[in-house]
């Protein structure tokens, strides 16, 4: 079984995850982590929080000259920006965030206690989770992208780039649609027979629960509410040497909650930053009177940066169900096992 914890707050010390059911055997390069980290904090309309970090992981454990030993491995991000203890109190809940139902669920009497780990830094532990299980995808030729679709509405470069500017003018804030794909995932990951194995299934809960994500689809999506059957199924052909093939791909790559050889298609939808420095109407928590929500800084629009969140979710899933196929326990025996299955499915 694969699966991990992470803990750090906001402006804590830093974020941590821990990661265990990795094969032992894999070979893990911290720069590649490190790559996604930097790809997590990069896009047009990242905030000043991003000028001051420069996220880098530190391996604390799990791995010997590079090479994961099937112990958990420990994944450390610094924060730069450590200064939670100092940080001022927050008494009007930002509509849109965590700020108030959270506040009334914990009992808490200052938002801040809040929103230091309902902040979407702690996005930082699950990209470097995803780090490392996208090296071990990578392994078996998977590849794990994103981009972004729309901001705003806008699609091509010039309206988007204008949109997240009129948001920054404006001290408003936007947000989009982007698409994960997944080349070369196998057929046959992921099953009907139960909900909880259906792969789209664990696919969707692990980018819906990226924080602002408020909808997914796969494949055609929507798309097929509209459509005749015939029009929207991906028929099905077979040719020697090339084995079972399709030429649409409305499906999304999964059919029956089976990966079904195809790219794997999955779009999101991330909502505008709930801080807003315009704010909007709120209430104070101290006195209940009409109050205008805190303003924080913050960033602007976040699109770009969310699907790399996901890339990482879905590496993080793929790794798992892939597993679960193919054994867990040494990576040579899995690659092994993996030969034979291909093998037989020609
Ligand atoms: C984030 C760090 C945060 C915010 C953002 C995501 O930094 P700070 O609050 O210190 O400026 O930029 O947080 C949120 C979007 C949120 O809702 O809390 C990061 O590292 O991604």
């Amino acid at each position: 079984m694969l699966r991990y914890l992470t803990a750090g707050e906001s402006h804590g010390q830093g974020l941590i995850a821990i990661l265990e059911g990795l094969p032992a055997g894999l070979k893990v390069d911290t720069a590649k982590i490190n790559q996604e980290l930097k790809r997590r904090q990069s896009g047009f309309g990242r905030g000043k929080r991003m000028q001051i970090e420069a996220d880098r992981v530190e391996i604390l454990s799990g791995l010997k000259n590079n090479f994961t030993l099937g112990s958990p491995v420990t994944l450390w991000v610094k924060n730069k920006d450590a200064s939670i203890e100092k940080l001022h109190q927050v008494i009007a809940a930002r509509p849109g965030h965590a700020d108030l139902a959270g506040l009334l669920k914990y009992g808490f009497s200052d938002i801040r206690e809040v929103l230091e780990r309902a902040s979407a830094r702690s996005t930082v532990a699950t990209v470097a989770v995803g780090g490392v299980c996208k090296i071990f995808l990578k392994t078996f030729g998977i590849e794990i992208s994103s981009r972004v679709l729309t901001v705003g509405g806008e699609s091509s470069l010039l309206g988007i780039k204008a949109k997240i500017n009129a948001a920054l003018k404006n001290n408003n804030t936007v947000g989009g649609i982007f698409e994960v794909s997944a080349k070369h995932v196998p057929v046959g990951l992921g099953s009907y027979v139960q909900a909880d194995r259906r792969l789209d299934s664990r696919l969707a809960a692990g980018i819906i629960a990226i924080p602002g994500i408020k909808s997914i689809e796969f494949g055609l999506g929507v798309g097929f509410a509209a459509s005749f059957g015939s029009e929207v199924h991906d028929e099905i052909y077979y040719r020697k040497g090339k084995g079972y093939f399709r030429l649409t791909n409305n499906a999304g790559g999964i059919e029956g909650g089976i990966s079904n050889g195809e790219e794997i298609v999955i779009r999101a939808c991330m909502k505008p930053i709930a801080t807003l420095m315009r704010p909007l109407d709120s209430v104070n928590i101290k006195n209940k009177k009409s109050a205008k929500a805190a303003t924080e800084r913050s960033d602007t629009c976040v699109v770009e940066a969310a699907g790399v969140v996901a890339e990482s979710s879905v590496a993080f899933v793929l790794a798992e169900v892939f597993l679960e196929k193919f054994g867990a326990d040494c990576l040579k025996d899995i690659q092994s096992n993996y030969r034979i299955y291909s093998q037989r499915i020609g």
